[in-house]
């Protein structure tokens, strides 16, 4: 209930309802959660915000008795904001991983893009309106662009965070050569770029359309442990208004007292703390690796498990993969393909192996064979790095980026090697690349997120400015 001031929130549990609480605040309401069903009846305002996969929503609405108070709100006419999923829970049903019951207050089926037309689906990415009539109803929102999960997109620039521990255990943004963090000197200590929240808003400002932030250790250490990365993330989203993804971790894991954490609960964490997306490195290519030796989705794996409850659109798989070069693409049984530049021998051909922990132990499986893979049991991106290629300046690996962007339906985002404007450009037009990732340049202050783009916009690729 409550008075003029107050919004009553929805939020059944799934999905990252922390910016939509920013946004309420900032507006100078309060907020007054669903506990009961009650709530919903005696809401003089109702938000209800929806990321997350459609079945499991209508679960915990069905179990709570909030889907009753829900349409009898709706039916009486009272205001109310649905949000993605929250509006198209209101529905008959969806195909989504059915088809699946909905409320039924708005007639139809809520159905899948079509990809056919070389869409990439889920489609995810800034975009221009065009507003067709005379609504001001958007002047509000700057030059009018909008992060969709939806059909047409902007080429995103997304600034990447590496961040770990120091040796005086601080949290900071580092960034290697090749996945090597520490700088070489005597002490040999890891690098210290700025620190995390800082260096967060301030790309937000110079005009980053994503951020992401990889916890780079925490294959090692247990990311719940790790409540600075927590606090990190909940200070961040207070300012950056961009989709934020974190990663790093991301795993079943028993403590040392014996208590067992889902990467669900890990996940949903990092949700609740402010997170968009979550991306997924070691784990995603372990369960990849059992899904091509048995054919089977075992929905047990992170990836499946997460992209259940929360949507495919909500979980990254991050690869990392390394250049082993061949003479003759039929010596390995992963795919191979031709390099623009011969290796080191005189080599016309490589497969990419990917690698876990960072880099650190090399597995038997191929990047394109785990892009393939990870689609199937429900990654909505790829982020594609290249470890040969990572802090060099030297341009993105077109090779690579262009084998696995044409492989998959999925978004691929281009990582690694990033040096000038130039190199964004180059992997646009010659790849399928959705969008591209840099650090260096950008930590480094050698190239700002607004030069990338104006040089975007030259070269007639449409960005947001
Ligand atoms: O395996 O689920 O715990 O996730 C670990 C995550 O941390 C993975 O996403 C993995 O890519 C990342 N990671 C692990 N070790 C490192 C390292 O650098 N030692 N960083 C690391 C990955 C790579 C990029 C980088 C680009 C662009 N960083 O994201 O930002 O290469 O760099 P550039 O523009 O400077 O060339 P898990």
């Amino acid at each position: 209930g409550g008075g003029d001031s107050v919004v009553t929130l929805l939020d059944y549990g799934a999905g990252n309802v922390r910016s939509v609480r920013n946004a309420i605040r900032f507006l100078g309401f309060d907020i007054k959660d669903v506990q009961t069903s009650e709530d919903i009846v005696n809401a003089k305002r109702l938000i209800f915000p929806g990321v997350g996969a459609f079945a499991a929503a209508m679960d915990v609405l069905n179990r709570n008795g909030l889907a009753e108070a829900l349409c009898s709100y709706i039916e009486s006419d009272q205001p109310f904001l649905g949000i993605c999923l929250g509006l198209q829970l209101l529905f008959e049903s969806s195909e989504e991983k059915g088809p699946v019951k909905g409320l039924g207050l708005i007639p139809g089926v809520v159905g899948r893009f079509d990809s056919s037309n070389g869409c990439r689906v889920p489609h995810i990415g800034w975009n221009a309106l065009q507003i067709k009539d005379d609504s001001e109803i958007l002047d509000d929102i700057g030059n009018r662009h909008v992060y969709f999960v939806h059909s047409y997109r902007a080429i995103p620039v997304i600034a990447c965070l590496d961040v770990r521990t120091n040796d005086k255990g601080d949290l900071v943004v580092t960034k290697g050569d090749q996945y090597d963090v520490r700088e070489h000197t005597k002490e040999n200590e890891v690098r210290n770029l700025g620190k995390p929240v800082e260096l967060a808003g301030q790309y937000y400002l110079d005009g980053a359309d994503e951020v992401s932030f990889l916890n780079i250790t925490g294959f090692r250490a247990f990311p719940l442990d790790d409540l600075l990365m927590l606090q990190i993330l909940r200070y961040t989203s207070e300012n950056v208004f961009v989709p934020l993804t974190v990663g790093g971790g991301i795993r079943d894991f028993t403590d040392g007292n014996g208590r067992y954490y889902s990467s669900l609960e890990v996940a949903s964490e990092y949700f609740r703390s402010g997170a968009d997306k979550i991306s997924i490195g070691s784990d995603a290519v372990y369960a990849a690796e059992e899904f091509l030796k048995t054919g089977v989705k075992t929905g047990k794996s992170s990836l499946e498990q997460i992209s259940r409850v929360y949507g495919n659109q909500a979980v990254v798989v991050s690869i990392d993969p390394r250049r082993v070069y061949l003479r003759n693409p039929d010596d390995v049984k992963f795919k191979a393909t031709r390099m623009r530049n011969p290796g080191p021998n005189g080599e016309e051909y490589a497969w990419y192996q990917c690698t876990v922990n960072g880099g650190r132990e090399g597995r038997p499986i191929g990047a394109y064979e785990l892009a393939k893979a990870v689609e199937e049991l429900g990654a909505g991106e790829i982020l594609l790095n290249c470890i040969d290629c990572d802090g060099q300046g030297k341009g993105f690996d077109i090779d690579l980026i262009q084998m696995i962007s044409d492989a998959v339906s999925i978004p691929v985002i281009a990582s690694s090697g990033a040096g000038a404007v130039e190199h964004f450009s180059e992997v646009f037009s010659k790849t399928n690349a959705s969008a591209a990732l840099a650090a260096g340049i950008f930590h480094r202050k050698e190239v700002p997120i607004q030069s990338v783009k104006e040089h975007l916009l030259k070269e007639g690729i449409e960005v947001r400015i």
